[in-house]
């Protein structure tokens, strides 16, 4: 039997999660009863009526979110309170029974149909526990019930990427019990909606941890199968009641939750890649209060570069106000946030460099070391078999000053290198600028302005012989 980091290094995504990791950057929209009612959780006896935006314009979000560089939106279709954003034929509690509209609103619609005029993917946040339901608590019937608003979500409203399950709950002790039936639920949305990813409380993508937006340093998106089963992740979504959560996240002590020492004894492997994701303020909803409290650009700057540059998906919420629109002040952050990411990366110093490797595949053009300096995703440099650890070297043709650095590997082969060193040289030796671990799906370095003719990037281990699919260098504006 092969060892096991031989066979973590050969697990690979699925189609629908690579999709879903290459889109890098998703906005997550948290509106409903509370947007009005200054609550974050609210508890599902809200009267209808106070949901009633007064100029509600989905295209302001899916306008602002492309600015920000995203390329998706999570809708909260339904919160902790019930209150359904569509006018679900299975409850009262919905925009249905609120005067916004005359009660003939569909926010979800709206929302759905923007995203697609405006080439952003959809999803929707559809909350398990829910306060308002009458059945939930008697298992099998509320079951039911959350299957049928499902089934609405995941055949009304055109493709659906992405459904978020959130596994918070506040019943406590006391409380309501109600036993999920996730199989069911995964079941019919692979039925209705083959190529949505079921992220959180779902097998296709982890949450980080936290919702302070920070990841690990090493975010592998290859984990011991046990990281994905319901009880472990029923396990976390209690945990995040426990005050200390907030700051420690439930991760905080576990790092690296697939390091060779973590990986060890597993006795299966699953791709299961990291979501980060956090709020521009400090609430999801809505709170006037909190205008003056959006996140600093610098803030959001580093989230981004350990998440999108970490091998994680950054998912950022934005909370419209009560007019139904995205408050002017994180409009504003979301346009620099874009601007300057645009700016960074808009041109790469290493397209067409002349490129070397210590060693190509099979002497193999198709492993060629030019192939991470040709922007074509599909191609990459690779080594023979039995190579852990190897460099790959760009002769930039001239100096060139830079402060940012992008890697990729080709992910759909599988994620391998564990550990790396970008150096650059002026004609007298190489100089170390900048180190990581783990690259995956894509790794952004920041470091203070290099000039160099050339660069190089030292593999120091790689589960198997590493590829590269992208090396790129950046100057920030
Ligand atoms: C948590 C919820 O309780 C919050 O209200 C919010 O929706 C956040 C994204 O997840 O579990």
């Amino acid at each position: 039997m092969k060892d096991i980091i031989w066979k973590a290094a050969h697990v690979t995504p699925s189609a629908r999660q690579l999709e879903w990791q290459r889109q890098e950057f998703i906005a997550f929209v948290h509106f409903g009863p509370n947007t009005f009612t200054d609550r974050q959780w609210g508890a599902g006896d809200e009267d209808p009526n106070v949901f009633n935006p007064t100029a509600f314009d989905a295209r302001q979000w899916v306008d602002a979110c492309r600015d920000a560089g995203m390329r998706g939106l999570v809708l909260t279709a339904k919160h902790h309170d019930g209150f359904c954003l569509w006018p679900s034929r299975y409850t009262e509690h919905s925009v249905r029974s609120s005067s916004w509209k005359g009660g003939e609103g569909d926010v979800v619609r709206e929302v759905a149909e923007a995203c697609a005029e405006g080439n952003l993917r959809f999803g929707v946040y559809v909350s398990p526990w829910d306060r308002h339901e009458p059945t939930y608590g008697d298992s099998p019937r509320y079951n039911e019930h959350f299957k049928n608003q499902l089934g609405e979500l995941l055949t009304d409203y055109g493709p659906i990427y992405d459904v978020w399950f959130d596994g918070a709950c506040g019943e406590g002790p006391g409380g309501k019990r109600q036993v999920y039936d996730w199989q069911g639920y995964y079941e019919l949305i692979r039925e209705l909606q083959p190529r949505a990813v079921i992220s959180i409380c779902g097998p296709d993508v982890r949450w980080c941890g936290n919702e302070a937006g920070k990841c690990r340093e090493s975010e592998w998106s290859v984990l011991p199968a046990r990281e994905r089963d319901e009880d472990e992740i029923a396990d976390r979504s209690q945990k995040r009641d426990d005050p200390a959560f907030a700051l420690l996240g439930v991760h905080g002590q576990d790092r690296d939750l697939g390091s060779r020492e973590r990986i060890k004894d597993a006795s299966h492997l699953v791709w299961y890649p990291a979501e980060v994701n956090t709020s521009i303020r400090p609430s999801w909803f809505y709170d006037a209060t909190e205008d003056d409290k959006v996140k600093p650009l610098d803030h959001l700057l580093d989230i981004y570069y350990d998440s999108v540059g970490g091998n994680a998906v950054f998912l950022l919420n934005i909370p419209p106000d009560g007019r139904g629109l995205f408050h002017e002040n994180d409009v504003a952050r979301m346009h620099e946030l874009g601007q300057v990411v645009r700016a960074t990366f808009e041109r790469d110093l290493a397209a067409g460099a002349g490129a070397n490797a210590s060693e190509v595949r099979a002497a193999d053009a198709r492993y060629a070391a030019g192939n991470a300096v040709d922007r074509d995703a599909s191609t990459y440099w690779s080594t023979g078999d039995g190579t852990e650890s190897a460099w790959i070297e760009l002769g930039l043709g001239k100096v060139a000053t830079f402060d940012r650095a992008m890697l990729q590997e080709q992910i759909t082969i599988g994620q391998r290198v564990e550990e790396f060193v970008l150096e650059a040289s002026d004609g007298s030796g190489w100089k170390e600028f900048s180190r990581g671990t783990v690259i995956g799906y894509k790794r952004l370095c920041r470091f203070d302005e290099v000039t160099a003719r050339k660069v190089r990037l030292r593999i120091v281990r790689s589960r198997i012989c590493p590829t590269v699919s992208r090396f790129g260098l950046f100057k920030s504006p």
